[in-house]
């Protein structure tokens, strides 16, 4: 049985474990904290693929120490020899007593071995504390191995009649400073960054993370079906690109790439981008958490497809009027069961701004 103790110090591993929110992709973000005797003998947090998991670092940390005591792992420790060792073996080497796990490791190749490892060694072992918070901390590393897509969330920023720019297309700053600050910190934790061409060609962004502090940059994506992204577009530096096209223009494929940029031909006989086919190819790729920031059209897509997770709506106090853009084109829904539903998630102040965040609704 979990104690009040025990929810401490899995709140305590919670935290470790957020510091990766920037860096561990495509691992998922874990925390590890060693108690014996009511005391702190060792902490760690998986900081980045290829480098120790979080439990070796808290059991270097413990050292003899670790015989006996309890650890808290917000995710089910490896059972597997994939680029590190199996965390799980790490544990019972060093003796540990009992196992406290947020939530089992959705990756097929330790999904249950893990916690099966500990237990045939004799460590006590419970599972499930404060599982919904390890659970949204990962939920990108969860849908790709559940559904084998990433998690995808679209960012809007709209004024308070849902609008996203004037019918001539001028949109810039209807949020604060605030809000786009908020947005570079979700750009920061996001594995990819989600665009389409129009949004390229309409505002030439760089839809990179701008801060002197980051190690990694988002990769940019460009849904581009018939490559007219232009050679000078500003996405084209910055950082990681992949285009995505339904058409193979060889010579136009070459100049891209020459130019840093990687470009993947999806064929589809209406010369459009398959939605589902590139998701899952990122996943492949090892993307976790996608941001969309796009314009109508892609947004529209994106949800008629049922592919988008969670909108996070920026609205700014500001009436646009009836003749500027909406956020998302779904064309002209004839019966009210056409619409698509969402539940709320969180709402608060940002700046002078308002966040909504609303999922969508999975039957
Ligand atoms: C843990 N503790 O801190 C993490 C785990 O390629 P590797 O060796 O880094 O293994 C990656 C897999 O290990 C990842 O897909 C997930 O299943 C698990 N991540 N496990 O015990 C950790 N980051
Ligand atoms: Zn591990």
């Amino acid at each position: 049985m979990a104690s009040a103790a025990d929810s401490h110090w899995m709140a305590h591993a919670l935290r470790l474990a957020e510091r990766g929110l920037n860096t561990t992709s495509p691992n998922p973000r874990v925390g590890c904290v060693l108690v014996k005797d009511g005391i702190v003998i060792g902490e760690g947090w998986h900081e980045r693929a290829g480098e120790l998991h979080a439990e070796p670092i808290a059991l270097h940390a413990a050292g003899e120490r670790a015989r006996g005591a309890t650890a808290y792992v917000t995710l089910e420790p490896c059972s597997h020899f994939g680029r590190t060792p199996p965390c799980a073996d790490a544990l019972i080497a060093a003796g540990v007593a009992r196992v406290v796990i947020a939530m089992q490791d959705p990756n097929p190749l330790v999904s249950g071995r893990g916690v099966a490892k500990l237990r045939d060694s004799g460590i006590v072992v419970e599972t499930g504390l404060m599982e919904a918070s390890a659970r949204e901390l990962n939920l990108g590393f969860v849908s790709r191995m559940t559904r084998g897509m990433p998690w995808v969330r679209s960012k809007i920023a709209a004024s308070l009649d849902g609008r996203t720019a004037l019918a001539n297309g001028v949109s810039q700053w209807i949020t604060g400073p605030a809000a786009r600050q908020d947005v570079q910190r979700l750009r920061a934790r996001s594995c990819a960054v989600l665009t389409g061409i129009g949004t390229v060609l309409a505002d030439d962004p760089q839809l990179n993370v701008r801060d002197s502090e980051v190690v990694r940059q988002p990769l940019r994506v460009v849904l581009d079906s018939h490559l007219q992204i232009s050679s000078s577009s500003r996405i084209l530096q910055g950082g990681p690109v992949l285009i995505y096209a339904a058409i193979p223009d060889s010579a136009k494929i070459t100049l891209l790439e020459q130019l840093g940029a990687q470009v993947v031909v999806l064929p589809n006989p209406d010369e459009q981008v398959d939605l589902p086919a590139m998701l899952g190819d990122l996943a492949r790729r090892g993307i976790n958490e996608v941001l969309v920031e796009a314009g109508a059209k892609l947004n529209g897509g994106l949800l008629q497809a049922g592919l988008v997770d969670e909108l996070l709506l920026y609205l700014a106090p500001q009436l646009l009027g009836d003749e500027a853009r909406g956020m998302a084109a779904l064309g002209n829904l004839m019966a009210l069961d056409q619409r698509i539903e969402l539940q709320w998630q969180d709402v608060r102040h940002v700046g002078s701004d308002l966040r909504l965040t609303a999922r969508i609704n999975r039957p």
